[in-house]
C-alpha cells in the first residue's frame, strides 16, 4: 500500500493515479465564545444525572396530570406550592435579598425564605451571590449564567459544569455584609441540606396524601418534581430568553431584553432590560399596573399590610431621561400620548 502523507498541503509520497490535491485548510467556525480561550470545561456528572433523573420525572409527571391519574385539587395545590416558590423567587431571593429594592420586616422574611426553600434554586446566601455578580459581570466570564455562551448555557446548562474561574476570581469583591447580618437567611443556609428534602419535597408532596388521600407517590411526582422543574424552567428563561428575544426600550447596549412571554412566566421578572438599567426598582418594570407582575402586586399587599416598607421605584421622569438616552427607540414617550 502506498501511505500517503500530508503535510501542510504538501503530498509527501507518491500517489501515481491521482492527482495531488492540495489540502485547503479552511478556517474553521470558532467553537468556542470569544472570551473562552484557555478555559477547558468540567462537566458535572452528579448534576447531569441529577436534571436527567428529573426531567424522566417530570414527562411521568405530565402524563398522570393530562390522563387524569391525579384529583383536580392535586394539581390546585401543584399550582399554589407553585406560586409560592415562584414569590420566594422574585419577591424574596430577587427584589428583596439580591437588590435590596425594599425591607421587609421579620413575619414577612421568615414566609419568604420559606417559599424561597420549596423553589429549591440554592440557598438564598448562594442564590443573591450568583445573581449579584451575573448584574455585576453581565455578558463576560464573571457572569455565572453568561448568555454570550448560549441559550442552553444561560438556562440551565451553567448548573452542569464548574464555574468558569474569574466568577469566583471577580465575584469576590461583591459585598454580602448585608446577608450576613439577616439571621433568616443565615439560619437557611446553615440547615438548608435538611431543609430542602423536608420543604421542597416531603412536605408538599405528603399534604395531598394526608388531606385528600391521594396516592402519596403520585403526589410526589406531581406536587414534588414535576412542581419543581416547571417552576425551574420558569426562572432560567429569564437568563436565556430574556437576554435574547425581545426589545430594550432602556439600553441597547445591553443583552437583557423585555420579554412578555417571561414576564407572564416568571411573575414580572421577564421586563429585563427595565430590570438591568434599574435593578433597585421594587416593580422590575415600569409598567404602572399590575399587567404581567404578580410579585409587584404581592409587595404591594404587603406594604399595606405593614410588612414591606421603604419601596423603591424609580420616576417618570428619570426613566423617560435614560429611555432617551440610550434605549432603542421602542419605549412610546409621553409626548406621544399627548400627541394623539
Ligand atoms: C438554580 C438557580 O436553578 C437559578 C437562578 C436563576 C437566577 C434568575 C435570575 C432572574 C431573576 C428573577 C427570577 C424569576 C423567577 C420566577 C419564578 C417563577 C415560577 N461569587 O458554586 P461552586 C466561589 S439552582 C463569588 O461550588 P463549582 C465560592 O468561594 C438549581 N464567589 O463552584 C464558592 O465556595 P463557597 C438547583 C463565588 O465547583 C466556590 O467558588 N441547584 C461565586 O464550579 C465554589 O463554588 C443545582 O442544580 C460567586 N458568584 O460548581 C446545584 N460562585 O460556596 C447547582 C462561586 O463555599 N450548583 N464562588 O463560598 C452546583 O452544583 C455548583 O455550584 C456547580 C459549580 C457545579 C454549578
Ligand atoms: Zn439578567
Ligand atoms: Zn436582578
Amino acid at each position: 500500500g502506498v501511505q500517503v502523507e500530508y503535510d501542510e498541503g504538501k503530498l509527501t509520497a507518491d500517489a501515481p493515479h491521482s492527482p495531488p490535491t492540495p489540502i485547503v485548510r479552511r478556517p474553521s467556525k470558532p467553537k468556542t465564545y470569544p472570551q473562552q480561550v484557555g478555559y477547558k470545561w468540567q462537566i458535572v456528572w452528579r448534576n447531569v444525572i441529577g436534571f436527567v433523573v428529573l426531567h424522566s420525572i417530570t414527562i411521568t409527571g405530565f402524563y398522570m396530570i393530562l390522563f387524569g391519574l391525579v384529583q383536580i385539587k392535586t394539581i390546585l395545590f401543584m399550582c399554589l406550592v407553585g406560586m409560592c416558590s415562584g414569590l420566594g423567587i422574585t419577591v424574596g431571593a430577587h427584589r428583596l435579598w439580591a437588590h435590596r429594592c425594599y425591607n421587609a420586616r421579620l413575619p414577612m422574611r421568615v414566609l419568604l425564605a420559606i417559599f424561597q426553600t420549596l423553589a429549591f434554586q440554592n440557598h438564598i446566601y448562594e442564590w443573591v451571590r450568583d445573581h449579584r455578580v451575573h448584574h455585576k459581570f453581565t455578558d463576560t466570564d464573571a457572569d455565572p449564567h453568561n448568555s454570550a455562551r448560549g441559550f442552553f448555557f444561560s438556562h440551565m446548562g451553567w448548573l452542569m459544569v464548574r464555574k468558569h474561574p474569574d466568577v469566583s476570581g471577580k465575584g469576590c469583591v461583591v459585598d454580602m455584609k448585608d446577608l450576613e447580618a439577616d439571621p433568616v437567611v443565615m439560619w437557611q443556609k446553615k440547615y438548608y441540606l435538611w431543609l430542602v428534602p423536608l420543604v421542597t419535597f416531603l412536605i408538599p408532596s405528603y399534604i395531598p396524601y394526608w388531606l385528600w388521600q391521594e396516592r402519596f407517590w403520585y403526589s410526589f411526582v406531581v406536587v414534588g418534581v414535576t412542581r419543581y422543574m416547571i417552576s425551574l424552567h420558569f426562572t432560567w428563561l429569564v437568563n436565556s430568553a430574556a437576554h435574547i428575544w425581545g426589545t430594550k426600550p432602556y439600553d441597547k447596549s445591553i443583552t437583557p431584553t423585555e420579554n412578555p412571554t417571561v414576564a407572564l412566566l416568571a411573575f414580572g421578572e421577564g421586563w429585563h432590560n427595565y430590570h438591568h438599567a434599574f435593578p433597585w426598582d421594587y416593580k422590575a418594570a415600569e409598567l404602572g399596573n399590575y399587567r404581567l407582575n404578580l410579585s409587584t402586586a404581592f409587595i404591594d399587599a404587603c406594604a399595606r399590610l405593614g410588612l414591606a416598607y421603604n419601596l423603591k421605584t424609580a420616576n417618570a421622569d428619570l426613566v423617560e431621561k435614560r429611555s432617551r438616552r440610550t434605549g432603542d427607540g421602542t419605549k412610546r414617550h409621553h409626548h406621544e400620548h399627548h400627541n394623539h
